[in-house]
Parts: structure tokens; C-alpha cells; sequence
């Protein structure tokens, strides 16, 4: 497929200049696996890191069928109509390394958002490994920031590994809950308890209103157990219907809340700072491994040893000190 090509002062001063078209294309060029783009990518990136716009980045997880899109929906709209700020959404989308489809980010279940001028949509990148998907958002993150959009908002299905990405991502995580639906079923661990900073239960109306009440309670009484993060922040609960666009509001006001102690405290930018060293150290460590794993020898010698293993001619010791010796020995 043609494309043509532009330079990098063409995108980057579309993207800084917040033209939409421009920088759904940008994003397009940062998730090209194509080496050819590679270097156009990175160039880009550095043309326009130093915008001094300021942004606040949103993590949302969730069962499917918690109300993600719905919420996004009406959070977003608030947040653009009401606000008056420029909210963009991405995705990361552990299916869609499997299947290629993009599920999150549907444009469908934000169709009011999807239609405001000040709000930008973006389907998850799809192909590749769930780590290379969340790269991808995470340069597209820069990319939104670049064009002005000040509330990123990155969502994802709540299935474990992808929630651990995308808090490694963003300023605040909230994972969205159903009341009543078993806290094994929406992988309530202790683990991910710990990573969030709201827990919403979503669905707060009609006849499941008392129940959403009932169960943000027990919440709020689970929490007090953890131990405050690093940040000092102590992770709040509340409810929602994303549908009737209650609590909305009020939840804005709590992440407003995050935002100003965080930005006073200096916690922000040292989270974002620690961020982008844990992420360099993430890539740097996949691309290690995949050389190592790609080089002909290395393939060579891995199913001889295989075999020579599963026959049980070979100890796992011996093995891997002569792999060793042979590839990582000192000069
Ligand atoms: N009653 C009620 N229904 C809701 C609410 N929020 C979402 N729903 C409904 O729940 C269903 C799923 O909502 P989605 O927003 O698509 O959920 P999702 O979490 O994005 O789902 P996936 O994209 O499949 O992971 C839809 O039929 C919504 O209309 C709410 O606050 N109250
Ligand atoms: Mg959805």
C-alpha cells in the first residue's frame, strides 16, 4: 500500500498546530511495525516533545460489559462540553494481538463523543504482541498531548496483564465495577486493588441502586486495609450510571482533587518520570531477548539442546553453561 510520504516538520506541525487529520496520520506512523518508519517515527516524537502543553492521563479498566464505552461516553462529553477541555481516547487491547480485531475505542458505544469537535477517538493498534500494542499507545499518548488534547483517556479489559501497562502509563487509574457480580469474576485481587486510585461501580440505577451503594461500602471498608501508595494518595470509591450520566460530575471532582495535590507535590512528574525509565528498561529488555532469540545459531544450537534435553542427554546445568560460555563469555 502507498502512502505518501511527508516529512517530519509536515507532521509535526500539523500534530502541534492539533489538526485531527494530521495526527491520526502521525499515530498511524508511530504504529507501523515497517522499519522504514522507524526513524521517521522517533525523529517525529522528538519534533515535537518539548510542546509544554499540559495533560492528564486516564487509565480505565474493566470487565467487558462494565460499561467502559458508556462511561468514556459521558465522562468525556462532560469533560469537553462542560470543561471546555480536549479529550482524546486510545486503547490497548489485549484481544486484538490474537485476533487482529479492535473491540475497545468503538465509536459505537461513544456516540456522542465521537461527534464533538473537541474530542479525538482513536481504535486500538492492532498486531503485534500486547506489549508492542501498548508501546504504540503510549507514543500515540505523546502525539495527543502534542496537539493540545489535555485528558487522555486509555482504556482496556480487565484481564491482567494489560491493566499493569496501561497504569504504567497513565497519571490515575480507575477500574469500573458492576455491584453483585463476585469479586472473582472481575479479577478483584489484591493486586489490582493496589494499583488502582478510584473504584467505580457503574450501573448505580434503578433497582441496583441500593446494591451499588451496598457494595461501595464494603469497598471503601477493603480499602482502608491497603496501605497508602508512594503518592499519599488513598484510593477512593464511588458509583455511577454511566447511562443516566449520574456521578459523573463528582467523579471529575475527584480526579480534579488527584490532579492538584499530585501536580503540588511533585508526585506527578515523578511518576512520569519514573514511567518512562521503567518503559525504556522494558523495551531495551524485549529487544535484547529478540535479537538473541533471532540470530541463526543461537536457533541452531536451541533445538539441538532441546532435544538433546528432552532425551535426557544433556543436564539443564550443562546446558545452559556451555549456551553461556559459548554467546555471554567475557573477551
Ligand atoms: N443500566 C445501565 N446500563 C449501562 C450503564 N452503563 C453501560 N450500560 C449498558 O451496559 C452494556 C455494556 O456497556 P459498554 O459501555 O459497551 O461496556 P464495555 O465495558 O465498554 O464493554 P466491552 O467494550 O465489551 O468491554 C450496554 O448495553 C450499556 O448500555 C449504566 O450506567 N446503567
Ligand atoms: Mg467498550
Amino acid at each position: 500500500m502507498a502512502r505518501k510520504r511527508k516529512s517530519v516538520q509536515e507532521y509535526a506541525s500539523g500534530v502541534l498546530a492539533g489538526d485531527r487529520v494530521m495526527l491520526a496520520q502521525a499515530i498511524t506512523l508511530v504504529e507501523s511495525t515497517l522499519e522504514s518508519d522507524s526513524l521517521l517515527a522517533e525523529e517525529l516524537l522528538h519534533a515535537v516533545q518539548s510542546h509544554g502543553k499540559q495533560s492528564f492521563r486516564l487509565g480505565i479498566s474493566g470487565v467487558p460489559g462494565v460499561g467502559k464505552s458508556t462511561f468514556i461516553d459521558a465522562f468525556g462529553t462532560y469533560v469537553c462540553d462542560e470543561l471546555h477541555k480536549k479529550v482524546a481516547v486510545l486503547a490497548v487491547d489485549p484481544s486484538s494481538s490474537l485476533s487482529r480485531g479492535s473491540i475497545l475505542g468503538d465509536k459505537t458505544r461513544m456516540s456522542r463523543l465521537s461527534v464533538n469537535a473537541n474530542a479525538f477517538i482513536r481504535p486500538s493498534a492492532s498486531g503485534g504482541t500486547l506489549g508492542g500494542v501498548a508501546a504504540r499507545t503510549r507514543e500515540a499518548i505523546l502525539l495527543c498531548e502534542a496537539a493540545g488534547y489535555e485528558y487522555i483517556v486509555v482504556e482496556t479489559v480487565g484481564v491482567g496483564q494489560s491493566e499493569t501497562l496501561v497504569k504504567g502509563m497513565v497519571d490515575f487509574f480507575l477500574l469500573l465495577m458492576l455491584s453483585g457480580a463476585g469479586d472473582e469474576l472481575q479479577g478483584i485481587k489484591r493486586g489490582i486493588m493496589e494499583i488502582c486510585d478510584a473504584l467505580v461501580i457503574n450501573k448505580a440505577d434503578g433497582d441496583n441502586k441500593p446494591a451499588a451503594k451496598r457494595a461501595a461500602a464494603e469497598y471503601r471498608n477493603a480499602l482502608h486495609l491497603l496501605q497508602a501508595s508512594d503518592s499519599g494518595w488513598i484510593p477512593r470509591v464511588a458509583t455511577c450510571s454511566a447511562l443516566a450520566g449520574e456521578g459523573i460530575a463528582d467523579l471529575y471532582t475527584i480526579l480534579d482533587e488527584f490532579e492538584r495535590a499530585m501536580r503540588l507535590n511533585g508526585f506527578l512528574d515523578k511518576n512520569r518520570a519514573q514511567q518512562q525509565v521503567d518503559w525504556f528498561n522494558d523495551l531495551l529488555r524485549s529487544e535484547v531477548l529478540r535479537q538473541f532469540y533471532q540470530n541463526e545459531d543461537v536457533k541452531t544450537d536451541l533445538s539441538t539442546y532441546s532435544s538433546q534435553i528432552a532425551l535426557g542427554e544433556l543436564s539443564l546445568r550443562a546446558g545452559l553453561r556451555q549456551l553461556r560460555n559459548k554467546y555471554f563469555a567475557k573477551p
